[in-house]
């Protein structure tokens, strides 16, 4: 038995221990911003290779963690190894994002193939298991996957969008078939987290990154229900296991969240006030996050500030400080070691 006093300080965080200090992990903190990422990403075979190399997928993981220390490192893949394990096209063109052959209607779910999942995800699993092996001791390794709204997105716009037309049209006229792709989904996201668990990740995020573009009926139906079964499956296998749910842009429906996913901890995203999510969230719950990326791109006092308003608005709660969002590739790696500085030094 492991005491509560000798977990990581992101475990304890998760377990709903406050913390004077609170540890620290960026969104997409390995990436295009460090130079020492681009130059592995420069010798891979395209975005997706980098993806299934687990050599490779490992040293961009931990290269963050020696840069600056944080306090978990968060599993070098994507969000859409899903559709693509699924066997849908998928592919990524330099400058411009992913790119999937679109599912137009239910007709065209035959195309998925669940039984090649986790196969297909193999390298992936490799790459935890490495890391787990890596890392050092005082920093937990997240394992992660998209939610099932998000990425039903790109699966039927065909990559990224500002409207997400086809999916919300496709949910009203046909909610019975969106939700066999919903269901597809939320039977391979379960099995590919428990198997990224069984390969050593020691906490899970669940990206809802577009979970603020749904109604309040879409996201009881589309974002709640489905995070909901999604934390059952893998708690049902994998009980202490902390989950965090990001449904970013959800508002006020972050107390709903919050209250019914059965997730450990949620991730606000920077739209959210920090002193209404400190009374208004259900306080069982670990609450994660909320500089503004752009606050970080922007460097100086009023990153100072902004920081300090975060750490003070949640310190009697438990809290991982961490941004609304992915960092931004414009940002300069030294604003990095500036926000960790400052975090670190919060009430020493
Ligand atoms: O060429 C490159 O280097 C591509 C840039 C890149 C990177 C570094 C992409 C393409 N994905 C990633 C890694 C990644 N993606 C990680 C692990 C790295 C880390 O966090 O340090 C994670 C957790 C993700 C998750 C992800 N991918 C999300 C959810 C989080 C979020 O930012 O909202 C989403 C929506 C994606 C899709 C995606 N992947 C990449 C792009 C350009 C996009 C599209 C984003 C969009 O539609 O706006």
């Amino acid at each position: 038995m492991t005491s509560k006093k000798s977990l990581k300080p992101f475990l304890r965080a998760l377990n709903g221990e406050t913390q004077s200090v609170p540890p620290i992990w960026l969104m997409r903190q390995a990436g295009r911003y460090l130079p020492e990422y681009r130059e592995v990403r420069a010798s891979a075979n395209g975005f997706l290779d980098l993806c299934y190399s687990p050599e490779k997928a490992c040293e961009v993981t931990l290269q963050p963690i020696r840069r600056y220390g944080f306090d978990a490192a968060i599993l070098f893949s994507d969000i859409l190894v899903i559709p693509h394990a699924l066997q849908q096209k998928v592919w990524f063109v330099e400058g411009e994002g992913p790119k999937l052959e679109p599912l137009k209607d239910a007709g065209d779910l035959s195309i998925l193939k669940p039984d090649a999942v986790l196969g297909h995800l193999q390298p992936v699993f490799e790459t935890v298991a490495k890391l787990n092996a890596a890392l050092p001791i005082e920093c937990a390794l997240i394992g992660f996957a998209g939610a099932p709204w998000t990425i039903a997105t790109y699966m039927i716009e065909g990559g990224s969008s500002r409207d997400f037309a086809k999916t919300k049209l496709w949910s009203y006229r046909d909610p019975d078939g969106f939700q066999r792709l919903i269901d597809i989904v939320v039977e391979a996201t379960a099995s590919y987290l428990i198997a990224q668990i069984d390969a050593g990740a020691q906490a899970l995020q669940l990206f809802d990154s577009w979970a603020g573009a749904l109604d309040e009926h879409g996201f009881r139906r589309w974002s709640i229900a489905p995070a909901k079964r999604i934390v059952d499956i893998v708690k049902s296998r994998h009980p202490d296991v902390p989950i965090i749910g990001f449904p970013r842009g959800a508002g006020p429906a972050y107390i709903d969240y919050a209250a019914e996913t059965g997730v450990d901890a949620v991730s606000l995203d920077q739209g959210v006030p920090v002193a209404w999510a400190a009374q208004a969230l259900d306080k069982s719950v670990t609450l994660q996050g909320n500089l503004d990326p752009m606050a970080l791109l922007a460097g100086g006092e009023q990153l100072d500030r902004a920081v300090d308003h975060i750490i003070d608005g949640f310190a009697s709660r438990p809290h991982v400080f961490n941004l609304g969002h992915g960092i931004i590739k414009e940002t300069p790696p030294e604003h990095v070691t500036r926000l960790v500085e400052r975090v670190r030094r919060s009430r020493s």
